[in-house]
């Protein structure tokens, strides 16, 4: 038995756990979410693994970021998942083989050297680098570390902010609900519905060799991201507007992955402030992006950001998603929000839909009264441990403490007993999806440390 992270004695052997599971995932140039469900580097898993790994070895968690942005692609696209030469084909579906990256990402400018996915991932990462800098300023420092990835975070962020603004008020749209990382949150359900998915027998779902079936999304999900991925690709990664003829299926503008753009752009102010070059206009531009993000996307019935799907509704505007979902409270880790806003924030998250400090330790990734909650099905209603962690961190940026603490050493006890599980299920906290997995690893360290 674990003991409880309330007890000091036990923080070191829970911290020693947690750096095994690390050491064991590291490939040599960065580590794989899991062994044996996720074999490759995945983008945001990255930047989570990155700010645990800092605490353990600053170099390390450096080559974790580095070896992601060698990755990047020409017009400045972070891909979702790097792939592992030495990984057999099949191990993971969809596979480099489905991607086609080197040569169908061509005319969008992917590398020739390695495979990647096409579709990108919440943009935690320069976050992340100013954290990993901060753990050891004089290694950053005589690496050039900073120096090296801020132009490549640049481009990053340009990407996301023009090529990705498919609804025209500023915000960056996902067209791919792996992109947001919430795979089969119940958010995508009335978008997804219009995808007529690509036939069951056309894939194999290397998942289920891993998962258990009653954890993961479903074929139909499967068949439906399969199709939206196919036209992506098909139409060479090009970004086109959701007016178009050619344009993409799914375009969404989500709360949690504008929110952790904004709280990106202001790390990358400050990393070009450490730099020498400060940038103003930069944290001006977050502010504006803050303002935005409230006007376009919150909803003060609900008390939470809602996504907005940028092809229903009447007039081409898009509509809202009446779905509450963790993603809704994440802008919480934005210093510049209105007030009221964050009182409802703190409000919702309290409540009965959320249940924090309640019937629940930690928060879980959807609606518990919400009709198709389903405490371990995925993104469908388990507690997972980076919204969680994001949580946390918007808590205490507005003073909310004793929450914060609350939460602090849910996360931790959770994490150790749970085998550093993938999810749990929210009331029961028993372990989901796949053990030993890195962020739940890497962000219980970070909060040990
Ligand atoms: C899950 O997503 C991948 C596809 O990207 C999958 O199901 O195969 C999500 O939980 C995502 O957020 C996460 O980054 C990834 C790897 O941990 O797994």
């Amino acid at each position: 038995l674990v003991p409880p992270f309330s007890a000091p004695e036990a923080a070191p052997r829970l911290r020693s756990a947690a750096a095994r599971v690390l050491h064991a995932n590291w490939t040599g140039t960065s580590t794989v979410p899991s062994r044996g469900l996720y074999p490759h580097q995945w983008s945001w898993d990255s930047a989570f693994i990155a700010i645990g790994l800092r605490h353990l070895s600053p170099l390390r968690a450096q080559i974790e970021l580095e070896t992601l942005l060698a990755a990047q692609w020409g017009d400045g696209r972070v891909p979702h998942i790097v792939f592992n030469p030495d990984v057999p084909a099949g191990a993971y579906f969809p596979g480099p083989g489905f991607w086609r990256s080197s040569t169908d990402g061509r005319g969008a400018g992917a590398p020739g050297a390695v495979e990647t996915s096409g579709i990108v991932q919440p943009p935690v990462h320069a976050l992340a680098a100013l954290l990993v800098h901060r753990a050891d300023p004089g290694l950053s420092r005589a690496r050039g570390f900073l120096a090296r990835l801020r132009p490549k975070l640049a481009a990053w962020h340009r990407y996301l902010l023009e090529r990705r603004d498919l609804g025209g008020a500023g915000l960056a749209s996902v067209v791919h609900p792996w992109e947001q990382g919430m795979d089969n949150s119940p958010c995508w359900d009335a978008p997804l519905a219009r995808v007529t998915p690509a036939p069951a027998r056309s894939f194999r779902r290397a998942d289920l060799d891993h998962g258990t079936v009653s954890d993961r999304p479903t074929d139909l999900d499967y068949g439906r991201y399969v199709r939206l991925a196919v036209r992506y690709r098909d139409g060479g990664y090009a970004d086109r507007g959701p007016g178009s003829a050619d344009g993409p299926e799914f375009a969404v503008e989500d709360p949690a992955f504008n929110a952790l753009l904004i709280a990106s752009e202001q790390a990358l102010a400050e990393i070009s402030a450490e730099l020498g070059e400060p940038e103003p206009e930069r944290l001006t531009r977050a502010g504006r992006l803050t303002d935005v993000l409230v006007e376009r996307l919150w909803d003060p019935e609900a008390g939470l950001f809602l996504c907005r799907d940028l092809l229903a509704g009447p007039g081409g505007d898009g509509a809202p998603v009446p779905e509450r979902a963790v993603g809704g409270l994440l802008p919480l880790l934005l210093p510049g929000l209105p007030p009221r806003v964050v009182d409802a924030l703190v409000h919702t998250a309290r409540g009965p839909h959320f249940g924090l400090g309640g019937p629940v330790e930690l928060v879980p990734s959807y609606d518990l009264l919400g009709p198709v909650f389903d405490p371990r099905r995925y993104w469908r209603g388990p507690a997972w441990f980076n919204t969680n962690w994001l949580l946390e961190r918007g808590l205490r940026l507005h003073g909310e403490r004793g929450l914060a603490a609350g939460l602090r050493a849910a996360l931790v006890e959770t994490a150790a007993a749970s085998g550093f599980a993938e999810y749990v299920d929210p009331y029961t906290k028993e372990s989901c999806g796949t053990r030993d997995f890195s962020w739940t690893a890497a962000l219980c360290v970070d909060l040990l440390s």
